[in-house]
């Protein structure tokens, strides 16, 4: 049977430590499919989080308590992960509160969907099902949900719908194990959870959102603050940036296409061909130096091997460059009318700029080389 482990890190929780032992232990796991333990990350609470611990230890085997110096909530889940792993041999671990802003009866459908294949699992406020608690203020909810925006905006990853969400399963083998939980970027609060999200994504093969009703706080008010806003952002964009090394290689691969079609342009201008195939020539030519670098640089990682697939899939970049061939001769023989033939030097690399190069890394990494999982282009 697969092992769960939770992790739920606690500073000064000892009025809902109690409740949520036994609303785990006592309710929940014994209706989950897996063996299920928790453990608890006291940060040498003062107030005795700890010894509540102790004393539930005694009645349940599956309880654990790592005690350790306050490190900040980054640092003390990443020493959790690691006894989870090395000491109790997690197969999955899940990162929780223990304020009770993440529902315990929540966690069954976590551990169901990561049992039916998902490597990470998160658990969504932005999901039908999910939500925020109704009496946070609408300032609360729009920072909320706007900064979550800002931050799929940046990563271009349309398709998760909570990505500053502290409730998720990550599977050991293959997604955190990949992880170097030594270096993350930030071991704040929410900046940490931003990270240790874009890494899982990266690694994980299967990703599935499922609803998250976050509540307000048990006890005691939050802690949150917009200094911590500053950082999770400024750690999202880091991330975005470093991420865009895809984007700079496609772009010098284009660039390297626009040279080979800016030449057979103008030696099709010099041999006097008609417009319709000055135009469109260069363009098949381009397309051949693209696929051909793209797979062997841009998407190195995903590259098409085999003669078959090849041939299979470089026809079927030529269906999605027939969009670019469209757009530029169309685009060409319109600006021929308007401007002359002589401006087709200088018109060509605004037609290229801002037509041919976003649908192209659009179409590349939606259905050619698939790097971006997106809904509506699911199919291998
Ligand atoms: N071990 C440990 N736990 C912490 C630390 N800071 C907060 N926590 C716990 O982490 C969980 C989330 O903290 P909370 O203040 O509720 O954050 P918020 O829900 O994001 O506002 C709670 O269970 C806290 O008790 C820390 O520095 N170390
Ligand atoms: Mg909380």
């Amino acid at each position: 049977m697969d092992r769960v482990v939770i992790v739920m890190p606690t500073f000064n929780e000892a009025e809902n430590i109690g409740f949520m032992i036994e609303e785990l232990l006592g309710k929940e796991f014994p209706k989950i499919n897996a063996d299920m333990h928790l453990l608890v990350v006291d940060a040498n609470s003062p107030d005795g989080t700890a010894k509540i611990v102790e004393g539930k230890m005694k009645r349940y085997k599956n309880l654990h308590l790592l005690s350790k110096k306050k490190e900040g909530l980054g640092a003390d889940y990443v020493a959790g992960f690691k006894y989870a792993v090395e000491k109790l041999s997690a197969d999955a671990v899940v990162e929780m509160d223990a304020d009770g802003q993440h529902p315990p009866s929540n966690v069954s459908r976590m551990v169901d969907a990561y049992l039916a294949g998902a490597d990470y699992v998160i658990g969504s406020r932005y999901v039908p099902g999910g939500s925020v608690p109704r009496e946070w203020a609408f300032s609360r909810k729009a920072i909320s949900y706007l900064g979550n925006l800002f931050i799929r905006l940046v990563w271009l990853k349309f398709w998760l719908h909570d990505v500053t969400t502290g409730f998720r399963l990550t599977r050991v083998k293959g997604v955190l194990d990949k992880i170097d939980l030594d270096n993350l970027m930030a071991k704040e609060r929410f900046a940490y959870k931003v990270d240790l999200l874009y890494q899982s994504v990266k690694n994980a093969k299967v990703i599935k959102e499922v609803p998250l009703e976050f509540k307000p706080r048990l006890k005691e008010k939050s802690k949150f603050n917009p200094k911590e806003m500053v950082v999770t952002f400024k750690v999202a964009i880091i991330l975005g940036i470093r991420d865009k090394q895809r984007f700079i290689k496609f772009g010098t691969v284009g660039f390297m296409g626009y040279l080979v079609n800016a030449f057979s342009l103008k030696l099709m201008t010099t041999l006097g061909v008609p417009g319709i195939l000055a135009w469109s020539i260069p363009v098949e030519l381009a397309i051949i130096s693209n696929f051909t670098l793209n797979n062997i640089w841009t998407f190195k990682k995903e590259k098409i091997i085999g003669a078959r697939r090849i041939v299979y899939k470089f026809f079927q970049f030529n269906l999605t460059s027939m969009g670019a061939l469209v757009i530029q001769t169309v685009s060409g023989n319109i600006a021929d009318a308007v401007f002359g033939v002589g401006a087709r030097q200088i018109v060509l690399p605004f037609i290229i700029l801002f037509l041919v190069l976003p649908y192209n890394y659009f179409m590349y990494n939606a259905v050619i080389w698939k790097t971006w999982k997106l809904p509506w282009f699911k199919s291998k």
